[in-house]
């Protein structure tokens, strides 16, 4: 429980400083938060290993730092410095490192996660691949095509589906028709849906998720039904402020926090806060990377 609670506390810390830093214009490009959906990256990745590979989306922080612990990586990385994970090019979508990959393209990175999950059981490596998807990127029909090429094939992965009830501002029952689990039961994938935001709850569930992909060599999926308190990325927010104050109470870290020593806590919270403050302070002396060397995109 220390150490979920260490990742999920080092997620939080670094993402309130992200939002902090965008508003006072030291970011480069946009950023998408998980604030309130720390549990799933901290509860999941920590059945994972480094020779497994992580595919992530536009909200891909808290899945990286739960993997690397790079918060200096990360924090230069938005800030487009040359000491950024991937030189201060990719920004917070297209984070790169180890087996860990993140892209903007919602869906896109669903068939690659399938491809290298197969290439791993071609290699007899024992690792698996894990994507995290939202909601919203259920409408893709890529996710469809290789959810069904998954299961013919064996293909050991395992998609996470991060429901957090919203893509964009729009609302889950405006654009989801009929049941999330249905979709990939339909492909025949073995499917686990989680109603909680309690570490403990979705660490036992992956765990069992994770066990399953890679004993059995098959894909699986996992629907963790969550909230985000940010906003999409920053000032997009029509949500009901009774609704986000609702799912405050059932923030993840309150849940840990009951469980540990108030003094854990504290150590804790300073620790990752010195961790933060330390990454920022390097991240704001380092040389920026041009802009022109990202080509177009930003
Ligand atoms: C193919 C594609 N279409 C549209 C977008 C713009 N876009 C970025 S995030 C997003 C909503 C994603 O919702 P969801 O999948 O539920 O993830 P969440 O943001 O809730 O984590 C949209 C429409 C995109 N990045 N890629
Ligand atoms: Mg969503």
């Amino acid at each position: 429980m220390v150490e979920l609670y260490r990742t999920m506390r080092l997620i939080r810390e670094t993402e309130e400083r992200i939002l902090e830093l965008f508003s006072q214009g030291k970011l480069r490009g946009t950023t998408h938060t998980c604030i309130g959906q720390e549990a799933n990256a901290a509860g999941i990745i920590g059945h994972l290993g480094s020779n497994d590979i992580i595919f992530s989306n536009h909200r891909c922080h808290g899945h990286y730092l739960a993997y690397t612990r790079d918060v200096d990586g990360l924090i230069a990385e938005l800030m487009g410095k040359r000491t950024g994970v991937c030189g201060g090019l990719s920004g917070s979508q297209h984070l790169c490192s180890g087996n860990f990959y993140s892209n903007g393209v919602q869906g896109g990175i669903v068939p690659n996660a399938v491809g290298m999950a197969f290439a791993e059981r071609l290699k007899g490596s024992g690792s698996i691949a894990t994507v995290f998807l939202g909601d919203g990127t259920l409408g893709e029909g890529v996710v469809y095509e290789s959810m069904n090429i998954a299961s013919l094939w064996r293909a050991p992965v395992l998609f996470v589906v991060e429901h957090n009830g919203y893509a964009q501002s729009t609302p889950a029952h405006l654009q989801i028709a009929g049941s999330v689990a249905a979709r990939p039961l339909a492909f025949g994938i073995d499917t686990m849906e989680i109603e909680s935001t309690d570490v403990e709850v979705i660490s036992a569930a992956a765990g069992a998720a994770v066990g399953a992909v890679r004993g059995e060599m098959r894909p699986a999926c996992l629907i963790v039904n969550t909230y985000r308190f940010s906003p999409h990325s920053k000032g997009d927010d029509h949500r009901d402020p009774a609704e986000i104050e609702e799912r405050r109470r059932r923030d993840p870290l309150l849940y840990a926090e009951a469980r540990l020593e108030a003094e854990v806590v504290e150590r804790i919270g300073a620790e990752c806060r010195a961790a933060v403050d330390a990454a920022v302070a390097r991240a704001l002396e380092a040389d920026r990377q041009p802009r022109e060397a990202a080509g177009s995109w930003q």
